[in-house]
């Protein structure tokens, strides 16, 4: 039998999770679970990146306590957000949160320099104002001195990976969605970085999913006790890592990776760059074995997440089901929003801003829980119809149905109304999308997997699927009316 352990950290949790593959059966078991809080210092807002750093070492110990030494390690996370290491081998500053206002209007100010067409045309990538690139021009901007003395940039689970071996290197998946990466050049674009004033020398060698990176150092091995274990880059990204694991049986497959954000795309084996793909701000993130995500982010249970900290921050304790139950007691297609709206990014009183878009189209102002929670899974849902579309008609390619992946299919709810909104069948699972995505590239990269057409096939037959037929097409077909109209409207 072999073992691995994944770390997987989220925007507001991480978990390493042990791994075990045994005659091509997968199982998994969490070893810790830890909560990932953002730290406002006055008007900034930063990962904590010591304390997640605490937690993977706390990780290891419970693994190793439970499980002795596992066959080796890798780290995915959320993409974007990055350390800068000094001259000294140190971390220069608590990076950013990626929802911080340090890129305030800075996208918008590189797009006056250089046209979005040309990004485009090097990177594929999405124009989302917290990418790297933006992030990087922010530091020229307003902490140049810092920029200066940067020997490296790291990715966030480069970072932790750095931390635990010494070894200062990057990863494809991770690297692409700086949106400075080339991936028809294979490397970092000088061109841009040029044109940015960044220093090309502080990024980092670029391993693909599956290399060997590093090994753990010997102050951490007798810190804890441990023996020595490999690294490996997994696909660093979660969503990439969540793409791994989806376990479709044909290569054009529809996903969505469901979590704070709702990542809706297909896979492809070349970047779609042209124009309409640009005009619909898809992307092309880099993914495992010469594969792209094709897809679009949407702003995903984030708006859940955030109404429930507003509510209870006024006293009013829900859980997630209590929500999803009182949404369901709730009028329906009552009122709609655009998840995509600008206004719902940064963290603040979702209930208060959904109120406030309700009254702006002129359409019911949601007032309880349970209908501002009908009203977020909803439009995510119609969202979700409408993504799907511009997948298949950029891919060209028809889907049969839609698998879903990630903690928010634990919301059986928004399963079935997904389904309902896009007339076809979802299948739904597994909820550890990226842990299992990153266990399946280790244990190909250690030959016990023969690829990842094997690895999709184990994740099918261990984790199951749970299948959600449509219902009610005709009635969400005509909220769909709907929902186009106050989309156009709104512009
Ligand atoms: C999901 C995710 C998205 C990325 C966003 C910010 O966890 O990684 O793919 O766009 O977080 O990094």
């Amino acid at each position: 039998m072999s073992t691995a352990i994944a770390f997987d950290l989220g925007a507001s949790s991480g978990r390493a999770l042990l791994g075990r593959l045994d005659h091509g059966v997968m199982s998994v078991e969490e070893i810790h679970r830890f909560s990932n809080d953002p730290v406002r210092v006055s008007n900034r807002l930063h990962w904590d990146v010591l304390r997640l750093f605490h937690e993977i070492k706390q990780g290891l110990l419970s693994g190793k306590q439970k499980f002795g030494t596992p066959g080796s390690i890798g780290i995915d996370s959320w993409a974007v957000d990055f350390g800068l290491i000094g001259q000294d081998g140190e971390l220069q500053r608590n990076p950013y949160h990626y929802r911080d206002i340090h890129t305030d209007g800075i996208m918008e100010e590189v797009l006056e320099s250089i046209p979005a067409a040309e990004i485009f045309s090097k990177t594929g990538i999405q124009f989302l104002p917290f990418n790297t690139i933006y992030q990087l021009a922010a530091l020229r901007k307003y902490q140049p001195e810092l920029l200066n003395s940067a020997s490296r940039f790291l990715m966030i689970p480069d970072l932790m990976r750095y931390f635990l071996t010494g070894e200062q290197l990057g990863e494809f998946s991770n690297a692409t969605t700086t949106q400075l990466y080339n991936p028809i050049q294979a490397q970092w674009d000088q061109d841009l970085l040029q044109r940015l004033n960044l220093p090309s020398g502080i990024c980092p060698p670029v391993l693909h999913p599956g290399e060997e990176a590093g090994r753990l150092r010997a102050s951490i091995r007798e810190e804890l006790g441990l023996d020595d274990i490999p690294f490996y880059t997994v696909t660093e990204h979660d969503t990439g890592s969540a793409v791994v694991a989806v376990p479709a049986l044909e290569r054009d497959f529809a996903y969505l990776s469901c979590g704070t954000w709702s990542l809706m795309g297909t896979e492809v084996e070349q970047p779609v760059m042209h124009d309409q793909a640009r005009e619909l701000n898809f992307t092309n993130e880099g993914g495992a074995y010469g594969t792209f995500r094709l897809l679009k982010n949407i702003m995903g249970l984030w708006i859940l997440q955030e109404s429930r900290r507003s509510w209870e921050k006024k006293g009013l304790l829900y859980s997630f089901p209590e929500l999803v139950n009182m949404a369901e007691e709730a009028a329906a297609f009552r009122t709609l929003i655009d998840p995509d709206d600008d206004l719902f990014l940064p963290p603040g009183d979702m209930p208060a801003r959904i109120q406030d878009y309700a009254a702006k189209t002129s359409q019911p102002v949601p007032q309880t829980p349970g209908e501002i929670t009908r009203c977020i899974l909803e439009s995510l849902a119609l969202k979700y119809r409408m993504v799907l579309g511009h997948t298949e008609m950029l891919s060209g390619r028809s889907f049969r149905g839609l698998h879903m992946v990630g903690g928010g299919i634990q919301n059986e709810v928004l399963c079935q109304w997904t389904a309902n909104a896009i007339g076809k069948p979802v299948w739904a699972g597994p909820a550890e999308g990226s842990a299992i995505g990153n266990l399946a590239v280790q244990f190909i990269a250690r030959g016990e997997l023969s690829g990842i057409t094997e690895a999709r096939q184990v994740i099918r037959q261990s984790f199951g699927v749970k299948v959600f037929e449509p219902d009610m097409y005709s009635i969400w077909d005509e909220a769909y009316g709907a929902f186009c109209r106050l989309l156009s409207s709104e512009g």
